[in-house]
């Protein structure tokens, strides 16, 4: 019995993980890429993990990518790759603030403190929108053209979020259970983009 022991400690402090595949489509069951998908534990305990610098690009004035999520706390630079200048700003309550007329790399990255979605745009092109969503959890992926997206996960229970810049409506989570075994979850969402203002 006593031999037993040392077996039963290590096995609780191995850290079991698995994938969570998601898949979104839309009212009429076509797959939605750029959506974002997260994963809460559903202890609400989240892990203490330093959030990771992004980019936003500007390239053929249009923001690059559409949308990116990151983790609360993440610094982002919106460098400019075209030959003239772009002025970002957001007055979105997650984060309100303005890159001043630019070209090359901004002087310094915007950190994003607060949970939420925060809509971007440029005070010279005004067809320019992008999008960073803000997520309290390190755990989130972007859906790809199939509209499907993955996540790694350690071993627990997590409430899956969606998130799409044209939701009608915000999605109920859905809880997964994560045990060393791939889980999946699907998401059918509501969208209502707004009509495209036409480059100039
Ligand atoms: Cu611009």
């Amino acid at each position: 019995m006593r031999a037993l022991v040392p077996v039963v400690l290590l096995a609780a402090v191995e850290v079991d993980a698995a994938a969570v595949s998601a898949m979104v489509t839309d009212a009429a069951g076509a797959p939605v890429p750029e959506a974002v998908i997260y994963a809460l534990p559903a202890s609400g305990k989240l892990p203490a993990t330093a959030p990771r610098p992004a980019v936003m690009d500007q390239i053929n004035k249009e923001f690059v990518p559409f949308v990116i999520p990151v983790q609360l706390g993440s610094s982002v630079t919106f460098p400019n790759k075209d030959n003239i200048r772009h002025h970002v700003y957001s007055f979105s309550p997650a984060k309100i603030f303005d890159l001043k007329l630019y070209s090359g790399k901004p002087s310094s990255p915007v950190v994003f403190d607060k949970p939420g979605p925060v809509a971007l745009g440029c005070n010279i092109h005004d067809w320019m929108v992008g999008f960073v969503y803000v997520v309290e959890s390190p755990w989130f992926a972007k859906t790809a053209k199939t509209g499907s997206a993955r996540l790694d996960l350690p071993d627990g229970e997590y409430d899956l979020k969606v998130w799409h810049p044209w939701l009608r409506a915000e999605l109920p989570a859905q809880r997964v259970k994560v045990s060393g075994t791939d889980a999946q979850a699907s998401f059918r969402v509501d969208l209502n983009p707004p009509p495209k203002a036409t480059p100039h």
